[in-house]
């Protein structure tokens, strides 16, 4: 993997949104939410075709560079390639796994979704960097989620050793009922681009994430 990732990098994983953009440009809102702290970068565009994805990502990429910050692209792992990202995030399957390994190379950091215990072995056991684990609260930003306990969650991260963030729903109101589930950090989309001022709202929500953590 690129850098290599450490625990603390996945303390505020922010994923972007163009749902939430409001008629802001992307790169400025993403530039304003890494300078108020957040740790982690993940550009996911569901809409996106592939081209739009190569476009947009290479601006993005430059941003998350100069904060020193890990930008990982949303299962378009040609993108990543093409745009030299830090890594991918993708879904659970062994077999994307592998294909995202292969293209990408050692380097190069690859996160897998996991919604239960099985599956967050089985990405720890292809080689995973980290593992986002999810939803733990019922969100309406992807309304096809299943929710998952705080009893699996702590199942999951006293199991796997690779870096969890927990994902889905979480909010500056309810991230503490988080605490002692022994994740590694939080991901979030709306609690940071759905908020009247992403810089804010991420400054707000590192702080709180850090006392959970601690
Ligand atoms: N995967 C599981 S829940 C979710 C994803 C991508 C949505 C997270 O968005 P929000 O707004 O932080 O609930
Ligand atoms: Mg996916």
């Amino acid at each position: 993997m690129s850098y290599p990732l450490k625990k603390e990098d996945l303390t505020l994983y922010a994923i972007t949104d163009r749902y939430w953009l409001n008629g802001n440009k992307l790169a400025d809102v993403v530039e304003n939410v890494l300078k108020n702290g957040a740790t982690f970068l993940q550009l996911r565009e569901k809409e996106f075709s592939h081209e739009e994805m190569v476009q947009e990502a290479k601006e993005i990429k430059e941003i998350a560079a100069r904060y020193h910050v890990p930008f990982v692209i949303n299962d378009d792992i040609y993108a990543a390639k093409e745009i030299n990202a830090d890594g991918v995030h993708i879904g659970q399957s062994d077999m994307e796994y592998q294909k995202a390994r292969e293209i990408l190379g050692p380097d190069k950091i690859i996160g897998v979704s996991a919604g239960n215990l099985e599956q967050a072995v089985a990405a720890e056991k292809a080689g995973a960097d980290y593992i986002g684990v999810g939803a733990v609260f019922t969100t309406s930003t992807k309304l096809d989620h299943t929710r998952i306990t705080f009893e699996t969650l702590k199942e999951i991260t006293s199991t796997v050793s690779i870096p969890v963030v927990a994902i889905g729903g979480i909010s500056a109101d309810n991230l503490t009922q988080l605490k002692g589930t022994g994740i590694d950090g939080i991901s979030v989309i709306s609690a940071i681009f759905g908020q009247p001022d992403p810089g804010a709202a991420t400054k707000d929500l590192l702080h709180r994430t850090k006392e959970m953590l601690s």
